[in-house]
């Protein structure tokens, strides 16, 4: 029998991509459940090229359900997830809240799949979109070298922040089109207003150093998530790791900067070899042909796109990317769905 699996969350931005990602993959799924919100109920979204309705989030809901894939917020997960667990049902959860639980494994299948098969608490997680557009191109350089410390900063796409990032940029683009704003302080921001959506400056015509919470040291959740979670996935505990995120003005697809040091001296031709034969990565760099990624060529994609590696001039070990990601994809729900499917792999062979 085929399992059952519930995609619990699937109206918002992550859960759009999830259905139509289940609708291009190998059709494994029995019964394909859709949950949501009471607010979302009686919808019909169409996956597999058929209409199925949208029911309420219940317990009742993952009655005979094998796998689901959870996209809610944090404490929306945290409530439901020990729930959909404790009826048998393993979930796939792509929020924050059980990432650094020591009983809960954070998998990205090309870099550690085997972690997927401990979970005594029924549940797996899935990294954040961040983390998942730079760490199979640096679990990959990983494998070969040995990691010794890591320099990232992020270029991040603003539907990382779901449709209310989309509609913040698409509504500010519309104020700032066609005008010559851009050139004197301020005159960005008051064209757009005080409403700037879930960021906290103009996103239009900007760059805003910012994304997630303030926690301690002025270090915000987001640089924290990718420093704890790449250390996680990685199993380097005490990796040296640090991170600057950013906010651009592209719809999908993070983007990060990447100073990789390493246990030894490394070639440029050596990580060419290992990116370009990686599962799960394309290697695009060269820059004398204006080759290199940019997020309007990688949106829509699986793979994590890699350009402008470069030798560090003033050390042998470390070396220099340019890494891109689409963050709904890669970044969330193709991930999620890969795990999910390595699980139902995994119920198959146990049956
Ligand atoms: C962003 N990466 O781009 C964030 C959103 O922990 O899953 C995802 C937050 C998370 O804003």
């Amino acid at each position: 029998d085929r399992p059952t699996l519930a995609v619990v969350g699937a109206t918002g931005a992550v859960g759009t991509v999830m259905l139509s990602i289940l609708s291009q993959h190998a059709d494994i799924w029995g019964e394909i459940r859709l949950i949501a919100s009471p607010r979302s109920a009686g919808k019909k979204l169409t996956v597999r090229g058929e209409e199925v309705e949208v029911v309420a989030l219940a317990e009742e809901a993952f009655e005979g359900v094998d796998v689901a894939m959870f996209d809610v917020p944090d404490e929306v997960a945290a409530q439901w997830a020990p729930i959909a667990a404790a009826k048998g049902t393993v979930v796939v959860d792509n929020s924050a809240a059980f990432r650094m639980d020591p009983d809960v494994p954070l998998v990205v299948p090309e870099v550690n799949p085997h972690a997927a098969r401990v979970r005594p608490r029924g549940i797996i997680a899935n990294p954040n979109c961040t983390t998942l557009s730079m760490i199979v191109a640096v679990g990959a350089l990983h494998a070969e070298f040995g990691l010794r410390e890591l320099v990232v900063s992020s270029y991040q796409a603003v539907s990382g922040a779901g449709l209310a990032g989309v509609e913040a940029l698409r509504a500010q683009l519309k104020l700032v089109a066609g005008t010559e704003l851009g050139t004197t302080p301020g005159d960005v921001r008051r064209a757009v207003g005080d409403d700037t959506g879930p960021f906290p400056e103009p996103i239009a015509l900007n760059v805003v150093p910012w994304a997630g919470s303030l926690m301690d040291d002025g270090w915000s959740s987001e640089e924290l998530k990718v420093r704890n979670e790449s250390r996680k996935i990685l199993d380097r505990p005490d990796l040296p790791v640090s991170v600057t995120c950013v906010r651009v003005p592209v719809i999908t697809t993070h983007s990060l900067t990447v100073h990789a040091r390493f246990e030894n001296e490394v070639t440029v031709d050596r990580a060419h070899e290992i990116l370009s034969t990686a599962p799960g990565v394309v290697l695009f760099d060269n820059p004398g042909a204006g080759e290199f990624p940019t997020p309007a060529d990688v949106v829509g994609t699986d793979p994590t796109w890699v350009g402008r590696v470069r030798r560090s001039l003033d050390d042998p070990t470390a070396l220099e990317l340019f890494v891109c990601g689409d963050n709904l994809r890669k970044g969330a729900a193709l991930n999620t769905a890969q795990i999910a499917e390595l699980v139902a792999a995994e119920l198959r062979g146990n049956s």
